[in-house]
Order: C-alpha cells, then sequence, then structure tokens
C-alpha cells in the first residue's frame, strides 16, 4: 500500500462527528501544552463523590516510579457504569447479549443492572469478601461476567478476569499470584455450539489453590459437575438470598480497580493493576471519541472480557458512557461465517470493533456471507490487537462497510487502559494500516537503541514521554518488575515494546513487537511461557520458540525441540507436545509448527541466537547475517535442511 492512499473524512461524519480536524488539533495541542488544565477539565466527565483539587502527579523515575491522577477526589467504578444513568436511562439497554446459538438474546435495561450488580455485590460481602481483596472471575461471555466485574468495583474488590480458554494450570498460576480467596465462574461455557468445561477447570486449579473459600458458579448449561460443600456456592441462590440495594463504596480515586495478567518477555505473566479515577476517565473519553459514540446507538466490540478489550471497551468505557454495549457469547463463524453481520443487522448494530485476525479469517469465506446480509444500520468500524494488512483493511472497508464506514485502527496495549494512537472518525483521514494520530495527552516518541529521540519520518522503538489517567500503575506485588519492563530500556520514558515508524504526514505505523513477545490471533503470547510449557515435559531437554507470518493468525507458533538423549523424534510426540502445551497454558499457546532440533544455536556464552531462529522459522534463511559468534555454526545448516515453513 503506498502511503499516497489516503481516505479523506467524509463531510457529514465530519459534520455529525464529536470533533473534527482542526478540533483535534486544538484539543491535541491543549492537552500536550497543558496537561494539568486539560485533565482537571475532561476529568470532570465522571461523576466524583468529592471532587478531586489534584490532577497529575507522576514521576517517571530514574528511581522509583509513581503515578497518581486525581489522587484526592473520590468515586466508584460501578456508580459511574450503573447508578448514574439511573434516572434517565431505567428502562434503557444497557446490555444486548447474543448467545452462541441464534435463538438466545437478552436485553438488560439498566434498572435490571443495577439490581443486577447489587444482588451479587450483597452476595460476596455475606461470603466474606471485602474492600481490596482479590476475586478471580472465570467466565464465558454472559452478562453476569460483566455484573461480577461491576460488583467487585461497586465494593472496592479487585476483580482478576482469567480467559475461560486458559488452562486449569493457567488459572491457579492466577489466582495464586494474586492471592485471590474467591472465584466466580459457570458450569459450562458455551461457543461455536461446543462446551467448555469452566466448572471442571476451576475443580482442577483449586487443587493447587487451598485459599480459595468460595466458588460462584452461574448455572449456564445445567451440565454436570462437580461439587464442594461449604466451598461452592449457586450463584442464583446466592444472589436470591440477598437485597437488590448496596450502596456504592466511596473510594479513593486510586484504588486499585483490577488486575489482567499479560504476557512479557520473560517469566511468568505479569498481574498489570489499574486504578479507578483515572482509567474510568480515560476509558470513558476514549469510548465517546474514537467510536464518536452518540446517546441511543448500539455499539458492539467483539472481544472477550478475558482480555483488556474487554474491560474497557465491552464494560467500563461504554457503559460509563450510558450507552448500549453488546455482549456476543460466540464465535463468527457458528452457525455459519455470515454470524457477525447476521448479528448486525438483527439487533441494529451501529459500531462495530473487532480484531484484524476475525477480518481475514472471514475474508478468506469470500464476499457471499457478507453480501447475505444488509448491515445498513452500521455507520463506524473499528479494528484492535494487532497491525491490519492493508488487504484486509480495504476488504473491511469495501465489503462490510460498504465505503461508508470509517475504519479506527486503535493501537493501545493491557498497560495503557484504554487506546493510545488512533484516528478520530470525524477528524482523521485514513491510510490503510496505520494507527494514524496520538489520542489526546498521548506524547509517542521514537528512539533509537540507545535511546537517542528520532524526529520526522523515521523508524525505531515506540515509547511514551508522558504518563495518562488511563497508564497502569504497577505490576501488582512487584513494584520493581514494573520498573524494569517499562522504564529501565529508556529512562524517564514509558516502553511500549513495539516498533513504530512514522512517516512524513506525522502518522504512526506499528510495525509489532521488538521484544520476544508474538501475537497470536490478537493474543499477546510471552515465547517463554511456551518454552517453559515445552521444557515442562518429561522428553522436552530445551525448546525455542518463535514467531513467524500465519495468513489468519498474524502470527504463528514456532517451537525448535531437543529431545533427551534417547528420546525418538515421531509425529505422535509431536501431537503430544501440542496437547501438553494446550494442557499447560490454553489452545492459544498451541504450537503450529514444532521443529526436532537437535541443537540450538548459542553464542559461545550459552545465549540462544533467537534472529537466527526467527528467520529460519520466516523461511528466510538466506539472510541469517552474521553468525560467526556461534559456538557451533553447524546446526544452522541442519536447522535449515529440516525447517517447518517452507511457504
Ligand atoms: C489492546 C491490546 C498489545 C499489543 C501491542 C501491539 C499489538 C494492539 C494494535 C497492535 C498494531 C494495532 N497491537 N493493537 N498492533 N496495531 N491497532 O491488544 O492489548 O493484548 O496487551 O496487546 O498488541 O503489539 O503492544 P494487548
Amino acid at each position: 500500500m503506498s502511503e499516497t492512499s489516503v481516505f479523506p473524512v467524509r463531510a457529514e461524519v465530519a459534520e455529525n462527528a464529536w470533533c473534527d480536524e482542526a478540533g483535534y488539533f486544538k484539543l491535541y495541542e491543549q492537552s500536550i501544552a497543558d496537561p494539568e488544565a486539560f485533565w482537571a477539565e475532561h476529568g470532570k466527565r465522571i461523576h466524583w463523590f468529592k471532587p478531586f483539587t489534584q490532577v497529575k502527579d507522576v514521576n517517571y523515575g530514574p528511581g522509583d516510579v509513581s503515578i497518581k491522577w486525581f489522587a484526592d477526589g473520590t468515586t466508584n467504578a460501578c456508580y459511574n457504569c450503573v447508578d448514574r444513568h439511573l434516572p434517565a436511562k431505567k428502562d434503557e439497554t444497557a446490555i444486548i447479549w447474543e448467545g452462541d446459538s441464534p435463538s438466545e438474546h437478552l436485553h438488560i435495561t439498566y434498572g435490571e443492572l443495577y439490581e443486577n450488580v447489587c444482588r451479587l455485590a450483597n452476595a460476596m460481602k455475606a461470603r466474606g469478601v471485602k474492600q481490596g481483596d482479590r476475586v478471580t472471575i472465570y467466565m464465558p461471555m454472559i452478562p453476569e461476567a460483566a455484573y461480577a466485574m461491576l460488583a467487585c468495583a461497586r465494593i472496592g474488590a479487585i476483580h482478576s478476569v482469567v480467559f475461560g480458554g486458559f488452562s486449569p494450570d493457567a488459572l491457579a498460576g492466577r489466582i495464586q499470584d494474586c492471592e485471590s480467596d474467591c472465584v466466580i465462574t459457570a458450569d459450562e461455557g458455551l461457543r461455536g455450539g461446543r462446551k467448555v468445561p469452566l466448572k471442571a477447570n476451576t475443580d482442577k486449579a483449586l487443587e493447587s489453590c487451598p485459599g480459595v473459600k468460595t466458588v460462584f458458579v452461574v448455572r449456564r448449561t445445567g451440565g454436570q459437575i462437580g461439587w464442594a460443600d461449604g466451598r461452592d456456592v449457586w450463584y442464583h441462590e446466592a444472589c436470591a438470598a440477598v437485597s437488590s440495594d448496596c450502596p456504592a463504596e466511596e473510594l479513593e480515586a486510586e484504588t486499585p480497580l483490577f488486575i489482567l495478567y499479560t504476557s512479557g518477555s520473560t517469566g511468568q505473566p505479569k498481574g498489570v493493576l489499574h486504578t479507578t479515577g483515572g482509567y474510568m476517565v480515560y476509558a470513558s473519553m476514549t469510548h465517546q471519541y474514537v467510536f464518536d459514540y452518540h446517546d441511543g446507538e448500539v455499539y458492539w466490540c467483539t472481544a472477550d472480557v478475558g482480555w483488556v478489550t474487554g474491560h474497557s471497551y465491552i464494560v467500563y468505557g461504554p457503559l460509563a458512557n450510558g450507552a448500549t454495549t453488546l455482549m456476543f457469547e460466540g464465535v463468527p463463524n457458528y452457525p455459519d461465517s455470515s454470524r457477525f453481520w447476521q448479528v448486525c443487522d438483527k439487533h441494529k448494530v451501529n459500531i462495530f470493533y473487532t480484531a484484524p485476525t476475525a477480518i481475514r479469517a472471514l475474508m478468506r469465506e469470500g464476499e457471499a456471507p457478507v453480501k447475505a446480509t444488509k448491515r445498513d444500520s452500521l455507520r463506524l468500524l473499528g479494528t484492535v490487537g494487532e497491525p491490519i494488512n492493508p488487504e484486509a483493511w480495504l476488504w473491511y472497508h469495501h465489503v462490510v462497510g460498504e465505503e461508508r464506514c470509517p475504519i479506527v485502527d486503535t493501537w493501545w496495549q493491557t498497560e495503557t487502559g484504554g487506546i493510545l494512537i488512533t484516528p478520530l472518525p470525524g477528524a482523521t483521514p485514513l491510510k490503510p494500516g496505520s494507527a494514524t494520530r496520538p489520542f489526546f495527552g498521548i506524547r509517542p516518541v521514537i528512539v533509537d537503541s540507545e535511546g537517542k529521540h528520532l524526529e520526522g519520518a523515521t523508524e525505531g522503538n515506540l515509547c511514551i514521554a508522558d504518563s495518562w489517567p488511563g497508564q497502569m500503575r504497577t505490576v501488582y506485588g512487584d513494584h520493581e518488575r514494573f520498573i524494569q519492563t517499562y522504564f529501565s530500556t529508556y529512562p524517564g520514558k514509558y516502553f511500549t515494546g513495539d516498533g513504530c515508524r512514522r512517516d512524513a504526514d506525522g502518522y504512526y505505523w506499528i510495525t509489532g513487537r521488538v521484544d520476544d513477545v508474538i501475537n497470536v490471533s490478537g493474543h499477546r503470547m510471552g515465547t517463554a511461557e511456551v518454552e517453559s510449557a515445552l521444557v515442562a515435559h518429561g522428553k522436552v531437554a530445551e525448546s525455542a520458540v518463535v514467531g513467524y507470518p500465519h495468513d489468519i493468525k498474524g502470527q504463528g507458533i514456532y517451537a525448535y525441540v531437543t529431545l533427551n538423549a534417547g528420546e525418538e523424534p515421531n509425529d505422535e510426540l509431536r501431537k503430544e507436545l501440542v496437547q501438553w502445551v494446550r494442557k499447560e497454558i490454553g489452545p492459544i499457546a498451541s504450537p503450529d509448527l514444532i521443529q526436532w532440533a537437535p541443537g540450538l544455536p548459542k553464542t559461545r556464552s550459552g545465549k540462544i541466537m533467537r534472529r537466527i531462529l526467527r528467520k529460519i522459522a520466516e523461511n528466510e534463511y538466506g539472510s541469517l547475517g552474521d553468525t560467526s559468534t556461534l559456538a557451533d555454526p553447524g546446526v544452522v545448516d541442519e536447522l535449515i535442511e529440516n525447517r517447518m515453513n517452507r511457504s
């Protein structure tokens, strides 16, 4: 895609939008020139029990890093998402739930949301859950997942949502890390007509989590499950037994709201901690401006609540804005690959936000499943999770949006809490594949490997020079790791881990991770996590995992495996190892390709040369660069000879 192909903002979009191009530049400049004044003003967009007088209190180091926003104000995230809308919207739809099967859907009003959330909050209190306690939510995409998050927020408990596709071991690790003693789950989930054994997985996980005292179980399918008396409680029974009113706690702005585990380049997943006031200001403001949300519109984000996108843009952002947010239990290709668009027609969806991997998978099915639907309610499309290739962008634009709908390609991270680089629909001419310009208050800088600022059109490592209200505050239980991971590579700046190019128009193009994190179907995977799962297998001596280009997933997982002496490499063992990783982490971590490696290329100091392994996995073995520092250059020829990806 040449950089000259620009899709201008259509006049009718700009006229009705919250912000046009001149408005964007004016507000952006204000936000950078005087962040205190800008955020003092926009911080008022949420309800504060006690208004803040302090705005920004940030120290990016050197030494300690501390980030506080609106610190002397008091608020409550749940109050902002629910109670605040009751006077005007008690009978309006807060959540549209679309089941896995097209025959099931529900409309939940703000009034009903209030009652459901209050009941669960009271049921948790009755089981001793209190402010500051960690509650693990392991749920399918059903309204109770949102109730659970909001109920925690209401009483000041910290939720940790664990994606329903994670294995018992991954769940156990996350429960142990934050010492959570309450879990909310369901008997089974339902996705694409298949059952997901959530309660059985929870039971398995809890074998190694003796600290868990309560498990609330939502009855979703009515399937057979195990039961631990005293520990397990039916959700519907517990909620029926308590009052439907529960006060929202008045909480200081920096009260922790949630922990969300995410992969990094080393070690186990980190517990990213977000707090209340700044996060809510930022999630609600970005939801309004980026999706140009107007009252009464139906907004649908297809993410799972197990990821940050589900937190900020299914639950907290939209509900803080009094929106109607659609929650989908199913998958894009069930019962058939028209499903997304059928749901758009059925519920008259105006704004649709999904991942490039879903677009690529649907694109492969051709135009017919899209054309079989009307999609005339759609006016805005969005993407998130990974770079979108221009071909997929153009298909989304032409076929799905019929050239009528602007596309917002939103770049952000679990750590950032909300969208940082993005077009605004009424303000930003679009370039396919570019996340375009920074949101208000965001100062992207591109640096070289020494940390030197690169100006103008350039390429390098993406950092953010100053804080914004939605930024993570720490790694739960390990503040040192927070400083190390994000503020030590380029002191004084937040390092994103992403590579980035800036063009002559000042547009940002994210080029992907520069660390050992791979992005598989928009899901972050630390290569180290997959490696440690592999070496935990009794027959594996050593392993190195890298990403390689994959048509649908963006990146696939390529594992080099060295077996213990005497072990026989064969297809059966290959299948066994794939199953093993699925069991250890979850299906999203399944290696796509496993290559038997008698040896791995190492430096003389024993460091695995991943650069070389990446090249071979990419089938780019002709350009390996300097291999002279290898301890045994011979292993490279062997690996090339037996490479798995010959595309
Ligand atoms: C929200 C989310 C974050 C990583 C991020 C980057 C990649 C996300 C992107 C994108 C290019 C976009 N990423 N959005 N790359 N264009 N629009 O996905 O959070 O799961 O933490 O992943 O995803 O590499 O660093 P998270």
